[in-house]
């Protein structure tokens, strides 16, 4: 066994603690899926009354948050799966764990819940012993679009949304975590104070785990519009413009490849962890996923396709900008990752399943093969959540483009009709999706057409998708063999983190699979082959159409 390989009987254990429910992927030292357990929130836990894994208020506008002790609940379930006969899994092999978090969502500590993390007694289940650990119950989450205000005031405060940029690598956006945070820390301020610690999702989960708080990663931070992103710390500046005594209450920034801690006794006695497992930093979930999907290329793009669609590449440069996002890569300290994100994306899809292909993705796809490429100039932006990418509000708006052909925009104009028939909504669907995806990459200096893109997420599961996709963009599109790269990627950067601490310093990922990424877990495949050009150029008038149209939507509509 060379210094840089893995014991070979260990196993990495990789979470995703999702929107709509808490995965698992479990690695052995050739980085070949062994197991896989899922909790789905809504189904398994149903006490919680979640939809979608949240609660939408209806009183408060844009305001959705979830139950943070069902997320507590969910690892006490997932583990007991994972340790059920049937998975045949013995823990005491995992000698590092690692998870993701869905980006932004926050946790609120009461003061003395450390005390709590401490002292779990193995015999009970957490949620009965964190049930008061809470000062706020309900986390925010990144759906949540209710901190226009509060956006708008740290922005002015530090000079701008570029000067924000430029600092944290966003500008301010409603889910992100300062802004959230503001709004507590105004409209709550007994809560606020009643804080002792706030975490993110994924810190959170792994405070669980190490039980003790666990570090915030560098990473998951910079969707906070709390970090520099350069220099890695938090930022004065954007402290100051968020709330009074905030660095104390978020702990310090640590590395994504840091061991948070070794495995807390509660887990070691109650599930048969060995005493020296050691916990990885979580990261958020697009992070790991680019961990995952072993994205190391700048020409090459990602496509997530799960509650939240998000397109993510690689960069060595920060630039700023007022669109899209900017993090560390998890993997390479010398890297960005640059990353869009849509928040009408597979609940919006499932949406216009139910109501025009009869609740079936085969009737769904069936209308994607019935349907030309162009859709016959027939356009459609469908916003069942307030939208991120452009910031437009709940609604539908539907056009008609006369004189189109696909090979010049000379004398197009669009019409707005009121509906379409069900397999042309369902073109429109996609076709906008994607068309949009294309636009917004270009403009924010995303490869263009990219090498080849790696799909992941729920839909990726769907040949017809990925196939527009192609069409859409012109290149390759590759999936790996599942499509929940999170988990994936999270088990690996276990087993990363693991190196490093053994090496007692940062090493490159790419050490672990080197020379071997077709014969593991993490090989791409070739899904779709690019077709043909004409296609892709079409789809750029129809796209540069689009996004006129989208301007003047969001010149009437803009933001909620
Ligand atoms: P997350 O991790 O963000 O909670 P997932 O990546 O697990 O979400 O994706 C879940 C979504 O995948 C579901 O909401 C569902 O709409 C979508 N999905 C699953 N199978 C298909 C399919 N065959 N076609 C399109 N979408 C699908
Ligand atoms: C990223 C984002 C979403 C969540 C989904 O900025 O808001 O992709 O991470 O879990």
């Amino acid at each position: 066994m060379s210094d840089l390989s893995l014991p070979p009987d260990s196993l990495f254990l990789g979470f995703d603690s999702s929107t709509q429910s808490l995965k698992a992927t479990v690695l052995d030292s050739s980085l070949n899926i062994v197991t896989t357990e899922l909790v789905h929130f809504d189904t398994e836990l149903p006490h919680y009354k979640t939809k979608d894994g949240v609660y939408r208020d209806p009183t408060v506008n844009g305001r959705i948050v979830s139950p943070t002790l069902m997320w507590v609940e969910a690892l006490d379930l997932i583990l007991h799966k994972l340790s059920a006969a049937e998975n045949n899994l013995d823990l005491e092999k995992v000698i590092a764990v690692s998870g993701s978090g869905q980006q932004h969502g926050s946790v609120y500590w009461a003061k003395g819940s450390s005390e709590i993390l401490r002292s779990l007694d193995p015999n009970r289940p957490l949620k009965d012993q964190l049930r008061g650990a809470f000062s706020v119950e309900e986390s925010p989450v990144w759906m949540d679009s209710s901190t226009t205000a509060e956006c708008r005031e740290i922005e002015s405060a530090v000079g701008g949304g570029m000067v924000l940029s430029e600092i944290t690598g966003s500008r301010a956006y409603e889910r992100y975590t300062g802004p959230q945070i503001r709004k507590l820390f105004t409209g709550e301020a007994g809560l606020y104070e009643r804080t002792e610690r706030i975490s993110l999702v994924s810190s959170f989960m792994a405070s669980l785990l190490i039980g003790d708080y666990a570090s915030i990663d560098e990473t998951d931070g910079a969707g906070m519009n709390l970090m520099d992103v350069k220099r890695r710390c938090w930022s004065k500046e954007a402290l100051e413009a968020t709330a009074t005594g905030l660095e104390e209450k978020l702990g310090k920034l640590a590395p994504a490849y840091a061991t948070a801690g070794s495995i807390s006794q509660y887990f070691v006695k109650r599930y048969g962890f060995e005493k020296n497992c050691v916990v990885v930093q979580w990261s958020g979930d697009n992070p790991n996923s680019l961990a995952g999907l072993t994205l190391s290329t700048p020409g090459d793009l990602a496509i997530s396709l799960g509650t939240s669609d998000t397109v993510f590449g690689i960069t060595k440069e920060h630039q700023p900008s007022l669109e899209g996002h900017v993090f560390p890569n998890p993997v390479d300290p010398e890297s960005y990752m640059v990353m869009l994100v849509y928040k009408n994306a597979s609940l919006t899809r499932e949406e216009i399943r139910d109501r025009c292909a009869e609740g079936s993705w085969d009737v769904f796809n069936k209308y994607l093969e019935q349907t030309q490429p162009l859709n016959d100039g027939k356009l459609g932006f469908y916003y069942t959540e307030n939208e991120i990418l452009p910031p437009l509000p709940v609604g539908s708006h539907r056009y008609i483009l006369d004189n189109f052909s696909g090979e010049s925009l000379e004398g197009v104009k669009e019409r707005e009709v009121k509906e379409f028939d069900p397999p042309s909504e369902v073109r429109a669907l996609i076709e906008g999706q994607f068309l949009s995806k294309r636009a917004h990459a270009e403009r924010f200096g995303m490869p263009s057409p990219p090498i080849r893109i790696i799909a992941t997420g729920g839909a990726s599961a769907n040949e017809n998708i990925l196939s527009m996709i192609s069409a859409i963009f012109g290149c390759d599109v590759y999936t790996v063999q599942r499509p929940d790269s999170a988990s994936l990627g999270a088990a690996l950067r276990a087993a990363h983190g693991w190196l490093c601490n053994k090496k007692g310093t940062f090493v490159p990922i790419s050490c672990l699979y080197e020379g071997k990424l077709e014969k593991t877990s993490l090989n791409c495949k070739l899904k779709v082959k690019a077709g043909d050009d004409n296609v892709a150029c079409s789809y750029g008038l129809l796209m540069k159409k689009r996004m006129e149209i989208e301007k003047k939507l969001v010149e009437k509509l803009g933001h909620f």
